[in-house]
Formats: C-alpha cells, structure tokens, sequence
C-alpha cells in the first residue's frame, strides 16, 4: 500500500472514531463480486468508503470500528489465503497481510466472522451501518441483531440503536486531504489530455465511439479508468443529458458535447467539452457557446469560501437567462424570466456537484435546510449547459438541435477558487486554433 494512502487512512479512521464516540461499533461491508454473466464477473471496483477507510482491495470483506476497544479500534474480515483459489483467480491478502500492510488491529478469515461480530455487537450501545444499500448485507447485519435478541433473557443487550453511518463519514470525506489532491489533480490533468486527443481526432465521419475509444486509451495507458460512462453526443445527441449510446458518425455544421473523466487511485475528474466537428462554430452555436462560457466563469468566481454552495448556481441560471433574451428565445425582463424559471425547458439540471472519489460525491448539500457554505479542501464541479431539443418550435430554427455543455473540476482553497482542470481550450477562439482551422 502506497505509504501516503496508508497515513491518510489512518487519519480518516481516526477521524472516523473520534465522531462515533464511546459504546458504538461500525459494520463496513466491502463490495461485492458482481457477474456479468454465468462465472464472469465485472471489473471489481471496491466500496468508495471501505476504500476511504481500509484502502485494502479486495471483495468480500468487512471492516469494523470500534472506538476506545483495547485490543485495537480496527478489525478487518477477509478471504483467507489459498492455494488453489489464489492459482485461479489471483493473489489474496489475507488476515496477516491486512494486518501487516493495511494496518488492520486485528485481522480474521471471513469463517470467524459471525463468531466475533456477535460478541462485539454485544457490547456496543449504537451500531452505526449504510441500512439499505445492499440487501445482502442488511440480511447479514440484521440477521445479527435478531441472533442477540434471541438471547435477552441470558443478559445479552443488542445495540438501542441504528445510526447512518453515512452521517459522520461523509462529511469527511467531503473535504480532501492534501495527498487526496494530489490524486485528484493526476486524474484531472489525464482527462484534460484525453479530451485534447478527442479534439484532434474528431472530425465528420469519425464515428461517436471512436472518440469516446480514444479518450479511454489515453486513460487506460496510464492505468486509469473512466470514472464514468463517457458521454459523446454529436449534434442533436448532445441534448440528451446522460446519453452513452455513442453510435452515430459525426456530421459536418454540429457540435460535439463530450463527457468524460478519469478515475485515478479511486479518485475521480469530470469534464465536458463543447466543440465544432470540423473545427467552425456556426454563428448560432457559438453564440450559445459564448452564453455558456460566460455563466461557467462567473460560477467559478463564486466558489469562494464563505459563499454558499447554491450561489453557483444561481449565478448561471441569471447568466444564462440574460443570455436567452439576448439570442430572442425568451422574451421579457430577465429578472421575471428567473423568477419563473422561464429558463427551465433549455437548463434543466444544476450547475454542479462534488467530486472526489464518486463522479457525484458524498457530502450533505444544506445543512438544517440552508445551502451549506464552501470550505477549504472541497472540490466540485461547475457545469452549466443550453440544450435546445430538435423539434421545439419555440426555439428559432437555427438554434433547435445545439446543446451545449461547458464543466470544469474547482478546488476551494483559502486563496480562491483553484480550476484543476485547467489547460483545455476554452473559448471559441481558442478551440478553433485548436482544431487547426482558427
Ligand atoms: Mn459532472
């Protein structure tokens, strides 16, 4: 384990103890083997907090905390060691190398497991656990607490009480560590190169899944994954918001709205570019872009600490309603236009979201019903869009089938917002030169 990883660890679970306080215990069930079909599993990717917290790899393991306990706050359960199974399916850490290399107090095989959890659990008052996120795992931890009633009348206390452990453990994980960032910049400067080898592939007649095949050798080169679908919309493709299709050729006259992050170490990037397949916004697209551009910046000057995290969006919303009137697809005062969310049919979803190990990352957006402010060490994204559906009469003809998407990935230090994904070429001057045609 990469020796920064393994303090950082240390430190969250410390973190992590200091909050749950005295009397209480935590189940953190690792991820699971998912098929594909028959014996053929997915690529394993493991639990972002069991990652966070154990760093160890592996599928079915359980990690335990408990505060203040003698013999160690740190248990970890997994698959033992095995000749046979380790010949056929690769090499296993077992109980002595969580111990050794993941800094496991103590560690078992998973055939101990029921044995010990029980007896743990019987001396715990709150059991803090993520109910309902895999049901196999609730039947495991509930099945538990019904064993431990089963024996009340032999003096045996099951926890009073169930406590999210979502609660405490993500707010940490909301704000990064220094080495956090450090992956995270790694993960954004590899996305950053991998949507400039978009662009100087892309052209009409390259088809949308050659480029999306280019940005992921750039990132499978370097070991890294996509931290998500990646996203490649040629013209009218582009106003679907989540579409993965990738299938159509590119045609000459659109745009290509491209979607993609790197996942590094567990830690994730998300970019979109905007940008003409032969290298010339249509006069139209580039207005639209030049509205979409203008909001981005603004939302990336608000994200100061102190400011509130719906000030973002709020400002694109104003940047982008202003600039609808401007390009006569909303008529009246643009202050009326926002109040009635006139801008809704073309800006359908917010400016952003947090970023870390998830592409959409943990961590409570208000906090008792108000916006929560920004602090140092967090990290999101800022993502305004115009999307003007093919077919919508009320948009001027030249307009319908443009959708635009501009996102970059901002650190919130002390001294203003830091853009980790700097570097591309951002506006249309820039990307035409860009493209070979400025
Ligand atoms: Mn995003």
């Amino acid at each position: 384990m990469d020796p920064a990883e393994r303090r950082d660890c240390a430190r969250r679970r410390r973190a992590l103890l200091r909050l749950m306080g005295p009397g209480s215990l935590a189940l953190l069930p690792a991820a699971r083997t998912v098929f594909r079909n028959r014996d053929v599993a997915y690529p394993f990717r493991q639990d972002s907090d069991f990652a966070y917290l154990t760093g160890f790899p592996e599928p079915d393991a359980l990690a335990v905390f408990v505060p203040g306990r003698r013999e160690g706050s740190f248990l970890l359960f997994c698959r033992p060691r095995d000749r046979v199974q380790e010949l056929w399916h690769g090499r296993r850490i077992g109980p002595e190398g969580a111990r050794r290399e993941y800094g496991a107090d103590e560690a078992f095989a998973l055939s101990e497991l029921e044995t010990v959890v029980l007896r743990l659990l019987e001396g715990a008052r709150t059991l803090y656990y993520h109910l309902g996120r895999h049901e196999g795992d609730d039947r495991q931890v509930l099945g538990w607490i019904a064993r431990l009633r089963e024996r009340v009348r032999a003096g045996v206390r099951p926890p009073a009480e169930i406590r999210d452990l979502a609660e405490p453990l993500h707010e940490l994980r909301l704000t990064k560590s220094p080495h956090e960032i450090t992956l995270m910049r790694r993960a954004a400067r590899l996305s950053v190169e991998a949507h400039r080898r978009a662009m100087s592939v892309a052209r009409p007649g390259v088809s949308e899944q050659a480029v999306a095949a280019e940005v992921r050798a750039v990132f499978d080169r370097d070991g890294a994954t996509e931290a998500y679908g990646t996203i490649a919309g040629g013209g009218a493709n582009a106003c679907i918001l989540h579409y993965t299709d990738n299938a159509d050729p590119l045609r000459a006259g659109t745009c290509l709205l491209l979607d993609a992050g790197a996942e590094w170490r567990g830690y994730a990037a998300d970019i979109t570019t905007t940008f003409p397949v032969d290298g010339r916004f249509t006069p139209e697209a580039r207005a639209v872009y030049e509205v979409v551009l203008e909001a981005q910046r603004k939302a990336i000057a608000c994200a100061r600490v102190g400011r509130n995290w719906n000030e973002l969006h709020e400002t694109t919303v104003r940047v982008i309603t202003a600039g609808l009137v401007r390009l006569g697809i909303l008529r009246g005062k643009p202050s009326d236009l926002v109040r009635q969310e006139a801008y809704r049919p073309y800006y359908m979803h917010r400016s952003g979201h947090w970023l870390g190990r998830d592409v959409h990352d943990v961590g409570a957006y208000k906090i008792d019903g108000a916006w929560r402010e920004l602090e140092p060490g967090m990290v999101l994204t800022v993502e305004p869009g115009l999307y003007f559906p093919p077919h919508d009469r009320r948009v001027p003809r030249g307009f319908r089938g443009l959708g635009v998407r501009i996102e970059d990935d901002v650190l919130v230090t002390a001294a203003g917002p830091q853009v980790l994904t700097a570097g591309l070429p951002r506006t249309p001057a820039e990307i035409e030169s860009a493209m070979g045609a400025g």
